[in-house]
């Protein structure tokens, strides 16, 4: 039997005790960040577009080491496919709620966010939007949601004021696709086209589903109107410029946002041309930050960005600073931080409003020449 010395064996013990401890306090931690998005059916690109968008900064967060609380962060991508579907949404904000999520970043479809946020309000988990722009995301009670988008009364409403202002529409028609989006898009619209003086010549509607608009579009070119604008999302979107191409119609085609290039291009084809679209944010290739983006996001997922991976980005961004600032990942000290921040993001300079959205969020109105999307102007509050 070989005999231990009790010093040595003690001594042993303590060490043992000791860096069991360390590893219980000072380990590496793990912080899981939430997403939503729709990974398969027809927003599918738009969705994986957001997930590539957080995950190129949670693996840039952690080749840089960030530590909480003295010990080590890990942070893991928690990705859930909520197939634009609100039941299904529902489902799986309950499960990233069951995963122990830190924050959630997400949501495609204004539709999807609505119900599924008040999932994580009720567990106390903040959220940050990159894409939903319904306004009542950030105003339906919960103050742990933020949003880094501008809103459909900041897009739609600058597209309803420039439609009358500067295209000088004398009958405008609208089209909304009678989803959280569309609806809410296609009334700040027309809100913001009567509020300049001008008159909805005739409003038409369809549903998310649609694929053929013939009957409305032959009402929208009986009504002689020169500005048709269409709340809804890209494929629609490209169908109804091939459609009115086909019927003969000079109508200006305007966009409301959410129509990713190079989706509406490849459906469009050549019947997009001149077609316009109003987008969130400013070009971004207009800033250095964001051509270095685009470079990285080529580089990581051997493809170009849509239009949502940049605010996803900026978004985890946001959530990760956030934790440092409060040091912590308590969720009522990251609200604390988050309604504190000061970003210089690549989507522009992001701070929140008491509700959480953008103080100074931007838009873009983009035109087709040449079959590509060239920006025109950009509007917004900086
Ligand atoms: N904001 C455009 C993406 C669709 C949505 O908000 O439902």
């Amino acid at each position: 039997m070989i005999h231990f010395p009790r010093r040595l064996f003690i001594a042993s013990l303590i060490a043992l005790m000791l860096s069991f401890t360390w590893s219980q306090s000072f380990g590496e931690m793990v912080v899981k960040i939430g997403v939503s998005s729709p990974l398969t059916g027809i927003n599918a690109a738009n969705g994986k577009d957001i997930e590539n968008g957080v995950r190129l900064a949670v693996e840039e967060a952690n080749a840089q080491r960030v530590r909480l609380g003295g010990r080590d962060v890990s942070f893991e991508l928690d990705s859930v496919d909520d197939q634009s579907d609100p039941r299904i949404g529902v489902q799986v904000a309950q499960k990233l709620v069951d995963d122990g999520v830190a924050i959630v970043v997400g949501y495609y479809n204004s539709g999807v966010a609505l119900p599924s946020a008040l999932v994580f309000a009720s567990a106390g988990i903040p959220m940050i939007h990159p894409a939903a722009t319904n306004p009542a995301i950030t105003h339906q009670g919960p103050k742990s949601v933020f949003r880094i988008i501008a809103t459909d009364t900041q897009n739609s409403g600058t597209a309803g004021k420039y439609a009358v202002n500067v295209m000088k529409g004398q009958r405008i028609a609208v089209m909304d696709d009678r989803t959280a989006f569309g609806q809410g898009a296609v009334d700040e619209f027309k809100k913001a086209v009567t509020k300049g003086g001008g008159k909805i010549a005739i409003a038409e509607y369809t549903n998310d589903k649609a694929v053929d608009f013939s009957a409305q579009l032959t009402n929208i070119r009986a009504a002689n109107a020169d500005i048709l604008f269409f709340a809804g999302l890209d494929s629609q979107a490209a169908l109804i410029t091939k459609r009115m191409r086909e019927l003969g119609m000079r109508t200006q085609f305007v966009g409301s946002g959410g129509i990713a290039d190079s989706i509406f291009l490849n459906v469009a084809g050549p019947a997009a041309e001149g077609a316009m679209a109003w987008e969130y944010g400013r070009p971004v290739d207009s800033l250095p930050q964001g051509r270095t983006f685009l470079q990285k996001f080529r580089k990581r997922f051997g493809t170009d960005c849509l239009i949502y991976a940049p605010f996803a980005y900026d978004a985890t961004w946001v959530a990760i600073n956030a934790f440092r600032q409060a040091n912590s990942t308590k969720p009522v000290e990251v609200v604390a931080a988050l309604r504190a921040t000061q970003h210089e993001g690549i989507t522009g300079k992001i701070a929140f409003d008491p509700n959480g959205d953008l103080t100074n969020p931007t838009s873009t109105l983009y035109q087709v020449k040449g079959g590509r999307w060239v920006p025109v102007t950009t509007i917004g509050a900086e």
